[in-house]
This record gives structure tokens, C-alpha cells and sequence, in this order.
């Protein structure tokens, strides 16, 4: 096979000047194989600069999936911070504490803002903390994360994929509860946050932080921020590559981990209806800057990394996976010798192996057979040989049991005969005296 010539040029383009009829244009003449990039002038609008607006077009037509995930103790406010994070209410119910494991309910809403469909599924750890022993609490929690990606993992490894369609549930965002304490992490937290931290992109956020006061608050955060660096757990970083957004994130990243408060009440404020607690002593606005975090996390989550996370999500979370189990099939990107092989390589040195495999089973368990069978054909022999000398035996001591009821009859009908011999020898005796007796009688009557 002649190999492929690789031409690369590069073309580049700024707002279209008019065409200098002077100077032609140079697309498709300056061609360079296999060397450098170079950049071009073209010298007309062609068009490709609304390959953006394109794509743009083509996601709102699709629709956006956002998937979150929220961890922490039931009561801590979840439900309530959903609904005031869409500004809409979910109507979930309140779930009791006396659940005997942690599961994991999803349920999935489609919300649209403008002409933008968003299809989001909210999935809430319900009886998390509620067990006396809160050690496999986080196991669930893994399972799920792990069999949402093996489902993509499944979907992407058909021979007819349809991911375009694919609903996929793979978890973008792992919103962390802490309990307002103000004591620090529970050691619940700390495990369930390490196990996840490869797994998905973990935002901590401190619950209630209305029940905190401010410099409470303060030392608390810093002391949070201590404890997960000190166990080495990774949470989401806001990302600082885009320079749009660098100052912002940078900033925010700062302030993790939020302090939230949420409602389901609204207050009038001047002229508009705001999202409040009311307390005897005052209120607690939820959008409120000065009073909480709450407006932090939604410009975060919402407004500037959405799409980051769900990035996060496929080209690290489940990249991370996909390779883990591509591996535990037997897939490999090289060699012993550390030289690259391709899918199709390793697919077919894994078939052959399996192959080989299989051989290797199939003839130890012909041979396990033959074994068998011939184990089986001794025993047989063994127990004919036996059933061969009982019966032998048996037929001798029949033979022996005739001869002997044989002579037990001979002398048997010996002993007949003698006796029928001995009666009609008794019986002749018999007569013969009787007729004596008659014949001295008749003689003495004469007389
Ligand atoms: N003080 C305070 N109470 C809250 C807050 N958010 C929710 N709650 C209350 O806590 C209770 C449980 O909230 P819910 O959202 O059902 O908790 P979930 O079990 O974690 O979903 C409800 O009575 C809420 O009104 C908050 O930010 N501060
Ligand atoms: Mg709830």
C-alpha cells in the first residue's frame, strides 16, 4: 500500500479586506508535505468564521444534560437548595431517618430558560448519615457514580451507537452538605469525599449557614479547607485557563466552600419578591451577598462552569474509568516491550489468548474425561470380576447343596423301600399268625 501523503496548511483569516484583483490568491497553491504549518492570507470571505454560531445552533437545538449529584445528611437542606438554585420547586418529599442503608434516588426534570432546553436530573443520597454504622455509607454512592459510566461505557462500545440520543446520567457535579457545626469535617465526610474525588467533580458546600454566625463561619471554612488538603481529597477547582474567566474563578476558588442558605419562602424586598428565612430577629435573603454564598455557587455551578464540569466529567472522571475497564477486559495501548499497539492488535492478541484459553480448557477437560471414563471402565471391571466370583461361588455352593439333598434322597428312598420291605415283611408275619391262631382254635373245638 502507497502510504498516504499528509499535506497540512494552515489559512489563516481576518476580517475579509476586498479582493485586491493585483494579488491572487494563494489557497491550494502553497502546499507543504509533511512540513511545518504555515499561516495564509485569504484573500476573500469564505465563511468558516460562523463555524461558532454553528455549533451554538446545533447544541440548543439538542438540548443540554446536567446531572447532580447531592450528598449529606437527611434535613440539611438539599431539596430546599435545589429548588432555589432553579428557582422552581421539584416537589420532592421529605424522606424519614430510619432508613437501614443509603440509597440513591434519581429523578429527572426538563427545565427551559429562553430557548434553551436544559434536561437535568437531581440525585439525592436519601438515609445518607442515618446508620448506626456509617462506614459503607459512601459504597452505594460509588456504585452509582460507577454504573452510570459503565452504562455510557456500554452504550459507546455498541456496534450501533446512538450517543447523540443516549440519555447520559454520568454525574457532573457532586454537591457536598456539611453539617454547620462548626467543628470541622466528620470523619463520614472526609471517607465518603476521598472515595469520590477520582470520580466525580466535588463542590463542598456548608449547609444552613444561617445557623452559623459569621466568624464561626470564617474560622470554620478555613478549617474545612485544611482538613481536605490534609487528606489529600481533591475537590472541583473552578478553571483559570480560560481567560474570560480566570479572575472570577480564581477568586471563587477562594470561597469554597460555600456557605448556603436556602428557601422555599419568599419575602416582599421593596418591590420584589425575595427568597428568605424570617427569623424573630430579622431575615436571611438567600440571594443575598452580605447574608450568604448562595449567589456565589449559583454563578459557579450555573452561570460559568456548567460546561466545564460536564467537560471534567468525560475527559478525566470517565476517561479515568473507561481506561480502568478497557484494561480489566485486556485492552492495551502497548506491547511487552512498551512499543504501541493498536485496538485492533490488542483485540485480536486478547481473541488469540482467549482462543488459546479456551484450547487449553477444552483439551484438559477431554482429558479430565478419558480420565474418567477410563477410571470408571476399571471400577466396572472390578466390580464384574467380583460379581463373576460371587457368582461362582454361588453356582458351587447350589452344586454342592444338590449333591448333598441328592444323597439325602437316595438315602431316603433306601430308608423307604427298607421300610415298605420291613411292613410287608411285618404284615406277611401278621397274616401268618392269625391264620395259625384260627387253625389251634379250630382244633381245640373238636376236642
Ligand atoms: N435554617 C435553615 N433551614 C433550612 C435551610 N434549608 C432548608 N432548611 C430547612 O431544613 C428542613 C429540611 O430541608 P430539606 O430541603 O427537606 O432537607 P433534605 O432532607 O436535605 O432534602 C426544612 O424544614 C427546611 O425548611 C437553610 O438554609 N437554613
Ligand atoms: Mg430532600
Amino acid at each position: 500500500m502507497a502510504s498516504a501523503e499528509v499535506e497540512r496548511v494552515r489559512v489563516s483569516s481576518t476580517k475579509p479586506p476586498l479582493p485586491d484583483p493585483s494579488t491572487k490568491p494563494v489557497v491550494g497553491k502553497v502546499r507543504q508535505v509533511d512540513g511545518p504549518i504555515r499561516n495564509l492570507k485569504l484573500s476573500g470571505h469564505v465563511g468558516f468564521d460562523s463555524l461558532p454560531d454553528q455549533l451554538v445552533n446545533k447544541s440548543v437545538q439538542n438540548g443540554f444534560i446536567f446531572n447532580i449529584l447531592c450528598i449529606g445528611e437527611t434535613g440539611l437542606g438539599k431539596s430546599t437548595l435545589m429548588d432555589s438554585l432553579f428557582n422552581t420547586s421539584f416537589e420532592s418529599s421529605a424522606s424519614p431517618h430510619s432508613l437501614p442503608s443509603v440509597k440513591l434516588k434519581a429523578h429527572t426534570y426538563e427545565l427551559q430558560e429562553s430557548n434553551v432546553r436544559l434536561k437535568l436530573t437531581i440525585v439525592d443520597t436519601v438515609g445518607y448519615g442515618d446508620q448506626i454504622n456509617k462506614e459503607d455509607s459512601f459504597k452505594a454512592i460509588v456504585d452509582y457514580i460507577d454504573a452510570q459510566f459503565e452504562s455510557y461505557l456500554q452504550e459507546e462500545l455498541k456496534i450501533k451507537r446512538s450517543l447523540a440520543t443516549f440519555h447520559d446520567t454520568r454525574i457532573h457535579v457532586c454537591l457536598y452538605f456539611i453539617c454547620p457545626t462548626g467543628h470541622g469535617l466528620k470523619s463520614i465526610d472526609l471517607m465518603c469525599m476521598k472515595k469520590l474525588d477520582t470520580k466525580v467533580n466535588i463542590i463542598p458546600i456548608i449547609a444552613k449557614a444561617d445557623t452559623i454566625s459569621k466568624t464561626e463561619l470564617q474560622k470554620f471554612k478555613e478549617k474545612i479547607v485544611h482538613e481536605l488538603s490534609n487528606n489529600g481529597v481533591q475537590i472541583y477547582q473552578f478553571p483559570v485557563d480560560d481567560e474570560n474567566v480566570t479572575e472570577v474563578n480564581a477568586q471563587m476558588n477562594s470561597h469554597v466552600p460555600f456557605a448556603v442558605v436556602g428557601s422555599t419562602d419568599f419575602v416582599r424586598v421593596g418591590n420584589k419578591m425575595m427568597r428568605s428565612r424570617q427569623y424573630p430577629w430579622g431575615t436571611v435573603q438567600v440571594e443575598n451577598e452580605s447574608h450568604c454564598d448562595f449567589v456565589k455557587l449559583r454563578e459557579m455551578l450555573i452561570r460559568t462552569n456548567m460546561e466545564d464540569m460536564r467537560e471534567k466529567t468525560h475527559m478525566r472522571h470517565y476517561e479515568l474509568y473507561r481506561k480502568k475497564r478497557l484494561e480489566q477486559m485486556g485492552f492495551t495501548d502497548v506491547d511487552s516491550d512498551n512499543k504501541p499497539v493498536s485496538f485492533q492488535q490488542s483485540f485480536e492478541q486478547k481473541r488469540s489468548h482467549h482462543l488459546q484459553e479456551l484450547q487449553q480448557k477444552e483439551d484438559e477437560m477431554r482429558q479430565m474425561f478419558v480420565n474418567r471414563v477410563k477410571e470408571k471402565e476399571l471400577e466396572l471391571k472390578d466390580e464384574e470380576k467380583d460379581l463373576h466370583s460371587k457368582f461362582d461361588k454361588l453356582k458351587k455352593d447350589h452344586s454342592e447343596e444338590k449333591r448333598k439333598l441328592d444323597e439325602l434322597r437316595k438315602t431316603m428312598e433306601e430308608d423307604i423301600i427298607e421300610f415298605n420291605r420291613r411292613k410287608t415283611q411285618i404284615a406277611q408275619q401278621q397274616a401268618l399268625s392269625s391264620s395259625h391262631h384260627t387253625l389251634t382254635l379250630g382244633k381245640s373245638k373238636k376236642k
